[in-house]
C-alpha cells in the first residue's frame, strides 16, 4: 500500500477571502491566524464571527501522483465537517454529509500521472441544516441557547458547535482528522473487534478483522499480540478473499498478561498506568498493509438488575471490572475547545491526568460533542478511566427520514468498529437527555406519539439494534438519564432505577441539602457553577468588566441567570464577600461544597448508589461554568476537593435533619484498621465538647456506618466538627484524611480572624508553602496566578496552632521570588 499524505498547507477561499489553511484543521483557526477574524473567545467577539459559519468555504491544493497497474486508489478523509464535495482535476468525485465518519472514496479513475489538483467545497452546515429542516413534514425541535445556530439537529456534526449553556456558538468546518490517498493492490483494513475470555490467567483474545478487498484472491493474514511481559502470540490464516467486505477471525492465546485495572485499582497497586499490548494483523507478503491496535485484557461490564430499593421498584446500575464492583467516581467530558485545530494530545493528556489525580475512575463522553480522538481512548486505556460513551445526540429531537437513519447507521458502524477494541469502554449510551426532551417542546407535548415513535425508531430500532449487533459484549443503555431499557420514568427526579441527572440544586435553585433527599443508583450528571480564576478572566475581559453582573461577565455566562443563582446561594450560606476576587474565590468554595455535600451522601449509600459523575470536567472556552478544570486546565477548588471526596479511602460526613452522620468508605481490596477522632471545636480553637475516638476494622470494598448524633442546635453557630482518621491496610499501606462540617450556616458562625503566617521554601523542583494559623481557618486556599502548577492540597481547614506545609509543583521551572509574587492565600474570614 502506498500512501500520499495530503495534510499540510492548502488554499482557503470563501466569500471574498483568499488565504492559507493548515489541514488537519478548522477554517476559523485559519482566519484567526491570518488576522482576518479576532479571537472569538475575547470580549463579545463571538458575535462578530458568526458569518464564518454561514459561509461556504473551498480548500484546494496540488499533488503529484503515479498511476499503478492492478491497483485502486482511495481518498480517505477523517472528521470532514460536514457537508463537502470533492473535485479532482475539476471533476466531482465524492461528497459527504457526516463529520463523525471516516470517508473512503475510490478515486482511481479521476487521477492522472504527474500533477493533479484537488479541491473540496464545504457548504455552510447552518445553511444546509435550515434547508433540510424546511423539507421535513413536521418540525423537529431542539434546545437553543443564548447564541445558537438554527436547526443544528439536522447535521451530523458536533452539536455544541451550535452554542450551549457553557459555550459559544462557533459553527466550525474543516478536516480535523487528516486526508490522504491510499493506493492498494489487495485492499484496506476497516476495523478490528476483540472479545476476551480467560481461565485463571490464561486468556483468549477472540479477534475478528474486517477487510475490504478490491478483488478475489488468496492471502495469508498474520495475527499477533505482543508486549513486554508476555510471550508473543501468533496465528496465521490462509484466506480466500472475496471482492468487497471480508471478515477474518482468529483466536490468540496469551498467558499471564497484566490485567486491565481502573484508576483506583492502579493507585492501590502503586502503579500509574496499565500495560497495553500490541495487536497486529497484516498480510504476509504486503508489509505495509496492516492494522495495529493497542489492547488490554479485562472483563469490564455493567450490571443492571431489577430489585427493590427503599420499598420502591428499583434497578441497579454499576460497573464490574474483572468481577469486582466499582463505584464510579468521575466527570462528564465536553469538547476541549470550540476550535478543533486546538485539540492537541497534550491538552487531552493533561486533562485526563488531572482527572486521575483527583481520584476519578470514570469519564462520560457526553452526547453533544465528538466521538473522541483515538488518543483519548488510548489515554483512558492507559490511565484506567472507564468510559461511558454516549452517541452524539443531545438535548433535542432528531429527524428519522430514511437518509438520516442510513447516515446514522454508517456513523454507528464506523464509531463502534473504531472504539470496540478499547478496554476502557464500559457502556454504550444512545443519547444525552433525548428521552426527557420529549417533554421539553410544545410540538412533542402536543403530539407525543409522533415523536415517541421517532424516538423509538432512532434509538431502539436503528442505533440500539446496530450496537447490539456490532458489540454484544457490552450493554446498550438507550439514553442518559433513563431508568432502564424498558422503563420510561423522569430520571431527573425518580431515583430508584438506572442513572439520574440531578439538577434540582442548580437549575431548580434548591439548597444543597436537596442532594440528601434522593437515594440514587447512579448519578451520571449533577453540577454547580463557579467562576474561573482571575488569570482566566483576564484572557477574555478587561479590568472594567471585573464584576459578576457586568455586561461582558453576563455575556460569557451561558446558563440562564447563572450568575444570580451563585449570588443567591452566597446569601443563603455565606457572609457576602467584598470585591470581585473574593467573589470568584467564594464561588469556587461554594461549588466545591455543593458537590461534596452530594458525594458524601451518595458514597454513604454504597452499594445502593454506585456512581457519581460530576457535570463537567473541562471547559470549551474561558467563562463561568460547572467545570472543575478551567479552559487552560487550571484546577478549580472543586477539583482539589474531588481529590479528597473521590479518594479510595474516605470518611463521608453529613448533617441531615439536625443530626450528624459519620461513615467510612474503604474502596480498596484490603481490610483496613482505622483510628478515627471526631473533635468539636469552638472558633477560638478550644474544645466545645469531648471528642469521640473510634477504632474500626473496615472490610474491603465496603462503606460502613459509624454513628449518628443530634447536633447542638442551640449552639450550632459556636462550634464546628473536625474529623480525622489514620488507616492501615493488612499489607501495611497507610491512609489518612480529614473532613470538616459546620452544624450551622457559615454566615452565622462566629468565625474569628485566624492570622495565618505564610512562608515559602525552595526545594529541588518544587516549593514548600508553610502555613501556621493562630485560630481555626476555613477553606484555606492557595491560588497560583499565571504560574501553572499544582498544590498537593487546597481548600482545607487549619486548626489553631497547626502548621501545615503545602507542596507546590510548578509546571515549568521557576524561582522563589516568582512563587512568592504569584501565589496568594485566601480563607473564608478573609472574604468579608
Ligand atoms: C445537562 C447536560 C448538558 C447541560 C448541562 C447543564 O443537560 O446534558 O446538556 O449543559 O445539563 O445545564
Amino acid at each position: 500500500m502506498n500512501t500520499i499524505n495530503l495534510n499540510g498547507e492548502w488554499k482557503l477561499t470563501g466569500g471574498n477571502i483568499n488565504c492559507k489553511v493548515n489541514i488537519p484543521g478548522d477554517f476559523h483557526s485559519a482566519l484567526i491566524s491570518e488576522k482576518i477574524i479576532p479571537d472569538p473567545f475575547y470580549g463579545f467577539n463571538e458575535k462578530d464571527v458568526q458569518w464564518v459559519g454561514k459561509t461556504d468555504w473551498t480548500i484546494e491544493r496540488e499533488f503529484d501522483f503515479t498511476v499503478e497497474e492492478k491497483s485502486e486508489t482511495y481518498l480517505e478523509l477523517n472528521e470532514a465537517d460536514t457537508f463537502f464535495t470533492v473535485f479532482i482535476n475539476n471533476k466531482k468525485c465524492a461528497s459527504g454529509n457526516n463529520a463523525f465518519l471516516r470517508h473512503r472514496f475510490n478515486v482511481t479513475k479521476f487521477l492522472q500521472n504527474g500533477k493533479n489538483t484537488i479541491s473540496i467545497l464545504f457548504e455552510s452546515a447552518e445553511k444546509k441544516s435550515i434547508e433540510y429542516s424546511k423539507k421535513l413534514p413536521y418540525k423537529i425541535p431542539y434546545m437553543k441557547y443564548d447564541v445558537y445556530s438554527p436547526a443544528r439537529n439536522m447535521a451530523r456534526k458536533c452539536q455544541c458547535n451550535g452554542g450551549w449553556d457553557w459555550g459559544p456558538c462557533i459553527m466550525v468546518s474543516g478536516i480535523y482528522g487528516g486526508i490522504s490517498l491510499k493506493t492498494v493492490s489487495t485492499g484496506l483494513f476497516n476495523s478490528v473487534h476483540v472479545e476476551y475470555s480467560h481461565k485463571e490467567n490464561d486468556w483468549i483474545a477472540d479477534v475478528s478483522v474486517s477487510f475490504d478487498s478490491i478483488k478475489n484472491t488468496k492471502k495469508t493474514f498474520v495475527f499477533s499480540i505482543a508486549g513486554n511481559d508476555i510471550e508473543t502470540s501468533h496465528v496465521s490464516k490462509n484466506i480466500s478473499l472475496q471482492k468487497g467486505k471480508n471478515t477474518i477471525q482468529a483466536k490468540l492465546k496469551v498467558s499471564n498478561p497484566s490485567v486491565w485495572m481502573t484508576a483506583g485499582e492502579l493507585k492501590e497497586s502503586g502503579l500509574s498506568e496499565n500495560t497495553l499490548y500490541d495487536l497486529k494483523i497484516k498480510i504476509e507478503d504486503e508489509e505495509s498493509c496492516q492494522l495495529t491496535q493497542k489492547i488490554a485484557f479485562n472483563t469490564l461490564k455493567v450490571i443492571s438488575k431489577k430489585d427493590k430499593a427503599y420499598g420502591k421498584d428499583g434497578r441497579s446500575l454499576y460497573f464490574e471490572n474483572n468481577g469486582r464492583k466499582i463505584f464510579a467516581k468521575g466527570s462528564n467530558w465536553i469538547p476541549t475547545d470550540s476550535l478543533p485545530s486546538r485539540l492537541t494530545f497534550k491538552r487531552y493528556e493533561d486533562l485526563l491526568k488531572s482527572a486521575v489525580a483527583a481520584n476519578q475512575n470514570c469519564i462520560r463522553v457526553w452526547g453533544g460533542g465528538y466521538y473522541e480522538k483515538d488518543f483519548f481512548y488510548d489515554l483512558c486505556d492507559k490511565l484506567g478511566l472507564i468510559v461511558w460513551q454516549d452517541c452524539m445526540f443531545a438535548c433535542s429531537l432528531y429527524p428519522v427520514t430514511e437518509d438520516f437513519l442510513e447516515n446514522v447507521k454508517s456513523e454507528i458502524e464506523y464509531q463502534v468498529g473504531r472504539l470496540q477494541p478499547h478496554a476502557c469502554i464500559g457502556i454504550w449510551c444512545g443519547n444525552n437527555e433525548n428521552f426527557g426532551a420529549l417533554n421539553w417542546f410544545p410540538e412533542s407535548n402536543q403530539n407525543r406519539d409522533r415523536y415517541l415513535v421517532d424516538y423509538d425508531r432512532l434509538y431502539v430500532d436503528t442505533i440500539g439494534k446496530k450496537i447490539k449487533e456490532l458489540d454484544p459484549s457490552r450493554i446498550y443503555w438507550p439514553s442518559s438519564p433513563c431508568s432502564g431499557p424498558d422503563d420510561f420514568a423522569d430520571n431527573w427526579h425518580a431515583d430508584s432505577m438506572g442513572d439520574m441527572h440531578y439538577w434540582s440544586v442548580w437549575h431548580e435553585r434548591k439548597s444543597f441539602d436537596a442532594y440528601l433527599s434522593i437515594n440514587p443508583r447512579f448519578v451520571s450528571e449533577f453540577g454547580y457553577e463557579s467562576f474561573p480564576s482571575l488569570e482566566t478572566i483576564r484572557s477574555f475581559a478587561q479590568e472594567k468588566d471585573f464584576n459578576f453582573t457586568s455586561k461582558l461577565m453576563e455575556y460569557h455566562q451561558r446558563s440562564p441567570s447563572g450568575n444570580s443563582i451563585m449570588l443567591e446561594n452566597f446569601s443563603r450560606y455565606f457572609c457576602f464577600p467584598n470585591g470581585f476576587e473574593n467573589m470568584i474565590y467564594l464561588s469556587q468554595v461554594q461549588q466545591a461544597l455543593a458537590i461534596k455535600t452530594a458525594v458524601d451522601w451518595w458514597r454513604s449509600l454504597k452499594p445502593h448508589c454506585m456512581g457519581a459523575l460530576v457535570w463537567q470536567l473541562n471547559d470549551i472556552w474561558p467563562g463561568p461554568s460547572w467545570s472543575s478544570l478551567e479552559y487552560n486546565g487550571k484546577w478549580k477548588l472543586l477539583h482539589y476537593e474531588e481529590r479528597k471526596f473521590f479518594d479510595i479511602v474516605y470518611q463521608p460526613l453529613y448533617i441531615k435533619d439536625n443530626k450528624l452522620y459519620a461513615f467510612f468508605s474503604n474502596d480498596t481490596q484490603e481490610k483496613l484498621s482505622v483510628n478515627l477522632k471526631i473533635s468539636y471545636l469552638k472558633f477560638d480553637g478550644s474544645n466545645f465538647k469531648q471528642e469521640i475516638i473510634l477504632k474500626k476494622n473496615v472490610s474491603p470494598d465496603t462503606t460502613i456506618y459509624l454513628f449518628e448524633e443530634e447536633i447542638d442546635t442551640e449552639n450550632k453557630n459556636n462550634y464546628f466538627i473536625y474529623a480525622e482518621y489514620q488507616a492501615v491496610s493488612e499489607k501495611g499501606k497507610s491512609y489518612q484524611g480529614c473532613n470538616t462540617v459546620f452544624p450551622g450556616l457559615f454566615k452565622h458562625a462566629e468565625i474569628e480572624n485566624p492570622e495565618i503566617d505564610i512562608s515559602f521554601i525552595e526545594q529541588n523542583d518544587y516549593f514548600e508553602i508553610k502555613l501556621k494559623s493562630q485560630k481555626p481557618a476555613f477553606f484555606v486556599s492557595l491560588d497560583n496566578d499565571d504560574l501553572p502548577g499544582i498544590f498537593d492540597d487546597n481548600m482545607f481547614t487549619l486548626l489553631s496552632g497547626q502548621t501545615k506545609i503545602i507542596k507546590f509543583v510548578p509546571a515549568k521551572k521557576t524561582d522563589l521570588k516568582t512563587v512568592i509574587k504569584k501565589v496568594s492565600l485566601k480563607h473564608l474570614k478573609s472574604t468579608f
